[in-house]
């Protein structure tokens, strides 16, 4: 008994050291080999090897395969040595995660959420291990494996072959890294741990009014790509001067031969010298006469990249995007837009849009509804938005989850936002649909939020000074019906725009007659948000909350109020489509529903719907009198 006692001490000890050993090791040594490199620009017309299809999957509720039982991730210490593949349960290697294994495992389709694919997942939110096997594709001589996520939301933990690629947070933007030296030839490992948990200094914060959805939500994909390739490039007219192109070229590793930049049909074909530089600058006359990219004629032009080791194609519409005192120019003609915010869902289908059909859907009812202009709430929605809006025609605002609360004075939270900034402008430079950078939505007026969006304004500024700049602020209520926008930030943006909620969230709709805006600007004014909610069906008098009918009421009201809004260059009403909403849980009218679509869930035209419609057309028809 006492020789088993003192056996039993001894192992404690043992298990100690060798714990502290892994501690130490972990705050010594540099953590795991990061390989992200910068999202390359259009891997939308690279070739790929997709990895979308079924991947297994495995909850991991305590995250007990992230972390050991003192909260170390493993990932940090020596246990990840163990390659995922072989971790079965037959696999000799005792560890604590032989609890785990993806060999029996359930499978979720990739892209999509997993909240609508399994019922017992509808409102989790924490941490699902992915594993997808892949064969490593031939590579000529020289050429590197990227690995690129279109978005997951919202932290990934990546690793291929049990080694770690990297991490990356924030839902909503791509992110990739160069796995060449952790494949192998054969079968290989990809192995992502997904976290969708919300939290303070998160961007988003812990409070939205939108579904958490959590998963690999968009497409995943292999690209084989030279030793130097083009990373990044900006191709349009220049803001100052539209007879001349103008931008730049980046590429991933310097190189001597020249870089043609070459369109057929504009008569272009300019060579650019490296000059031992990665950004090369360019700027030349077009000789050709240019069609002008707009939202009646969405022309676009083939545009082809060539270096010494890479080449790549486009196509790009060019337009000019200014203002001019209140007014917003397109090309240098004044520009109404007509628009409707959306979210990225499929509410038919159920849970986020993932694929290009979902987003045809959204931009098919936007074209229905008359509208030139879109929204895109509240975070840089899927690639395929902005490349089908280029090709039919519908100009967006483009929108960073800066919500409500933010963690103003956290520079982590700062720098999260930044870079999910930073990784919208570099994925959609290029496309001409997209007119304007959204920093923030409904953000308090304190100090530290101003000193965050300013920072944030510059460096949307410096990464892309051709678009514009705007935020969804707050109005304020100066009382005896007047309104106007006191927010110090719109100094510092090219638009004003505000949400604007009488009739809904101030009072009953008849308040909205008595309104009236002032504005101390003359900058051009949005109004990026107003609606009412109403259950798709019920159908009862104006007076009635949720009915159809109240709706279309505040909708004619608000639609005389900005008609007599000074300086107003456009709209936005909030919603497309009804959408998922933990905060939305009235029985038998919301469950869980946000229900100010101006389309039902189901698809069910509303009242109001019709009613904008009719305004639109009616906006048409005048400008075409004009
Ligand atoms: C807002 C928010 C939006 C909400 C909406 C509402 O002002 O910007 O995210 O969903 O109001 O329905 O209350």
């Amino acid at each position: 008994m006492k020789e088993l006692l003192q056996n039993s001490l001894y192992l404690k000890m043992l298990k100690h050291l060798y714990l502290t050993l892994i501690i130490c090791v972990a705050f010594t040594t540099t953590i795991t080999a990061q390989h992200e490199v910068p999202t390359p620009q259009n891997t939308y017309n690279r070739d790929a090897i997709s990895l979308n299809g079924q991947w297994q999957y495995f909850v991991d509720r305590y995250e007990a395969f992230f972390y050991d039982f003192v909260r170390t991730p493993f990932d940090e210490s020596d246990l990840w040595k163990t390659d995922f593949a072989a971790l079965d349960a037959t696999a000799k290697d005792k560890t604590d995660r032989l609890e785990y294994s993806f060999t029996n495992a359930d499978s979720l389709t990739v892209p999509g959420d997993w909240n609508n694919q399994r019922e017992k997942l509808f409102y989790y939110e924490g941490s699902v291990w992915y594993r997808k096997n892949f064969t490593k594709p031939e590579l000529k001589k020289g050429e590197k494996l990227l690995l690129h996520f279109g978005a997951v939301n919202y932290r990934a933990d990546v690793y291929v072959n049990g080694k770690k690629a990297g991490m990356h947070e924030g839902g909503f933007t791509a992110f990739t890294f160069d796995i060449s030296t952790l494949i192998k030839d054969g079968n290989n490992s990809l192995v992502v741990r997904v976290d969708n948990k919300r939290y303070k200094e998160a961007v988003p914060t812990d409070v939205t009014d939108w579904w958490n959805y959590g998963g690999i939500t968009r497409d995943v994909s292999l690209i084989a790509v030279p030793d130097s390739y083009i990373e990044n490039y900006h191709i349009q007219l220049d803001k100052e001067d539209a007879t001349l192109l103008s931008g730049f070229v980046t590429l991933s590793e310097i190189v001597s031969a020249p870089i043609t930049i070459q369109s057929k049909a504009l008569g272009i074909k300019k060579e650019l010298t490296p000059n031992g530089s990665y950004k090369i600058p360019f700027s030349f006359k077009i000789n050709e006469s240019v069609t002008y990219w707009t939202p009646e004629n969405p022309k676009l032009y083939n545009f082809e990249i060539t270096t010494g080791t890479d080449a790549l194609k486009d196509q790009i519409g060019l337009r000019t995007i200014t203002t001019k005192g209140a007014e917003i120019l397109l090309n240098g003609k004044p520009l109404f837009l007509r628009g409707i915010c959306a979210h990225e869902e499929n509410s038919e289908k159920g849970g986020r849009a993932a694929t290009k059909e979902d987003a045809l859907r959204l931009l098919t009812a936007a074209k229905e509804l008359k509208a030139n202009y879109m929204r895109l709430a509240h975070y840089p929605h899927n690639e395929y938005m902005p490349r089908l809006a280029d090709s039919l025609g519908i100009l967006l605002w483009e929108e960073i989850p800066v919500y409500w609360t933010i963690d103003w004075k956290n520079l982590k939270t700062y720098k999260n936002a930044e870079t999910q900034l930073s990784e919208l402008i570099q994925r959609d430079r290029n496309r001409a649909s997209v007119i304007i950078w959204s920093l923030a939505n409904e953000t308090p007026i304190i100090e530290e939020r101003l000193n965050f969006l300013k920072n944030l304004a510059q460096k949307a500024r410096e990464l892309d000074h051709t678009r514009l700049i705007s935020a969804a602020l707050f109005k304020e209520n100066l009382g005896d019906g007047k309104y106007t926008i006191t927010d110090p930030f719109s100094e510092y943006t090219d638009l004003v725009s505000f949400n604007e909620y009488l009739g809904w969230y101030e009072g009953m709709p008849e308040i909205i007659d008595g309104a009236n805006f002032t504005f101390s600007t003359e900058k051009p004014v949005m109004v990026s948000e107003f609606g009412a909610g109403a259950k798709a069906g019920f159908h009862a008098d104006a007076t009635t909350r949720w009915s159809e009918e109240f709706q279309d009421d505040l909708y004619k009201r608000t639609l005389k109020l900005l008609d007599r809004m000074p300086n107003l260059a456009g709209l936005s009403p909030w919603i497309l489509f009804d959408f998922r909403s933990p905060r939305r849980m009235l029985p038998a009218i919301q469950d869980g529903w946000n229900r100010k679509g101006l389309i039902g869930e189901k698809g069910d035209r509303k009242l109001a719907f019709y009613t904008l419609q009719k305004y639109y057309e009616d906006k048409i028809d005048q400008s075409l009198k004009d």
